[in-house]
């Protein structure tokens, strides 16, 4: 089977919502030698394009959702030991998802990356309020904040956190990149974030730059 082909089946398993294929087509891809970041972002990234279309056309329901993030999950635990790094310190990143947003997948790869890449990441979890996000800046002293957002209802929230930051003058202190499904560069100048990032790789890629400035 192509690279291609066996992508195009772990798509197919999450979106016909088939745990055990899913698994096992994940380890046929990786002994194959496909990097986890292709199964990622080809496999996984358009299997839950397609399980969110459904969803907003009423085929799956919140049912699905769950199972979906179930099975995205399980696949991740999978590919993690593969997740490289090529060692270097980086920096210390603080991540969390936004108040009001329980989803943690996204969030989560991002973390796998980052550490494996060798920055230290304190990971908030979902739902946190800007409160917690500025007391860990000021604790932590993080060179980085990473904020993820997947509903649009929480985009708000995220501009609430830049606001504190202004207003407790520690702006200049932290880089911060936001990335997530409903985010765009636009939305990132608009509340005068400093990174946009389309998916994990990206968002590791711009954390390294600024590592290294
Ligand atoms: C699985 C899922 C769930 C699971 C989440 C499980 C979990 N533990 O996370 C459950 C079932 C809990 C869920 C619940 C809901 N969901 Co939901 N969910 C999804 C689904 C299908 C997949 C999301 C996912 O995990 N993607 C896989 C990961 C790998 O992709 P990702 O998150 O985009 O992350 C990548 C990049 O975006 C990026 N990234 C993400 N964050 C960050 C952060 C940084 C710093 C960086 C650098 C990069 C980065 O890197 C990642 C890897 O490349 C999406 C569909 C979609 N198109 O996204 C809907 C979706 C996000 N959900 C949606 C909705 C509406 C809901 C509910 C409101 C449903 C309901 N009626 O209850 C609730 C909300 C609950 C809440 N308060 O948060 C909508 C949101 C619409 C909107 N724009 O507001 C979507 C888009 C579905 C749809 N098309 O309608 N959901």
């Amino acid at each position: 089977m192509t690279d291609e082909d066996i992508i195009k089946k772990v798509k197919e398993a999450i979106i016909d919502m088939d745990l055990e294929t899913a698994k096992n087509v994940c380890e046929n891809a990786l002994n194959q030698g496909i990097k986890p970041f292709d199964i990622i972002k080809d496999g996984i990234g358009s299997a839950v394009k397609k399980v969110g279309d459904l969803f907003e056309t009423k085929e799956y329901f919140l049912s699905e959702l769950i199972m979906a993030g179930e099975i995205i999950t399980q696949i991740m635990q999978i590919l993690k030991p593969y997740i490289k790094s090529d060692g270097k310190a980086k920096a210390k990143v603080v991540l969390g998802t936004a108040k009001g947003d329980m989803h943690d997948i996204g969030k989560n790869i991002v973390r796998n990356f980052m550490q494996a890449e060798g920055f230290e990441v304190i990971d908030l979890g979902v739902d946190v309020p800007t409160d917690r996000f500025i007391e860990a800046i000021r604790v932590e002293k993080p060179q980085i904040l990473a904020i993820s957002v997947l509903i649009s209802a929480s985009m708000p929230e995220v501009e609430k956190v830049m606001k504190a930051l202004n207003k407790e003058g520690l702006r200049e202190k932290v880089k911060v990149v936001i990335g997530g499904a409903p985010v765009t560069q636009q939305f990132v100048d608009d509340i005068g974030a400093d990174g946009y990032a389309n998916d994990a790789i990206d968002g590791i890629n711009i954390c390294k730059r600024w590592a290294q400035e």
